[in-house]
């Protein structure tokens, strides 16, 4: 096991889009493990495979408590979305940043396990809010790119001027 070096924003490695999983192999499962264990120690209730530079459709997501129900999604698709839901999201690769984003309040998903196993299911409130929010990671996209330019651009400057003071 290992813990992955998360990206922070403005990286622009955070912009690739990543392309799908096709080998569901040992490695795979290693770098599953991996990305729990990051998320863990984040601590985070997801991770997407962009947010420690491996641009592959992988992403993991545990909203428990106990840290004991980790979602594996390899592949996520959403295949039916309805309603909305406004909530205030962090991000780990944007870290010290709250804001409220508007999503689908519900979802329809479509995903690999680990094994290459195909599975759906219903999701709503923060787990839809998770899905949406890794997926749009996986296409390149991270959540301040939402908000109104005005927000965007004064967050942009914080970051950079905290990026210079730990520098
Ligand atoms: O840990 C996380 N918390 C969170 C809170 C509200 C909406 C989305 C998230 S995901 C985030 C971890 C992360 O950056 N995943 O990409
Ligand atoms: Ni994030």
């Amino acid at each position: 096991m290992a813990i992955l070096n998360i990206l922070h924003y403005p990286d622009e490695r955070l912009h690739t889009v990543a392309k799908p999983v096709t080998v569901f192999d040992e490695h795979l499962q290693q770098f599953v493990a991996d990305m729990a264990e990051t998320m863990y120690q984040a601590p985070g209730i997801g991770l997407a495979a962009t947010q420690v530079n491996v641009h592959q459709r992988v992403v993991v997501i545990d909203l428990s408590e106990s840290k004991d129900e980790l979602l594996v999604l390899i592949n996520p698709e959403i295949i039916e979305m309805d309603g909305q839901i406004t909530y205030e999201e962090g991000c780990l690769s944007v870290p010290g940043i709250y804001e409220e984003v508007d999503r689908a309040e519900r979802i329809k998903v479509r995903a690999q396990r680990v094994n290459g196993e195909t599975f759906e299911f219903a999701a709503d409130e923060l787990l839809a809010v998770c899905i949406q929010h890794e997926l749009d990671h996986l296409n390149g996209k991270v959540f301040i790119e939402k908000l109104s330019r005005l927000k965007f651009n004064r967050i942009l400057q914080k970051l950079k001027k905290n990026q210079r003071k730990t520098l």
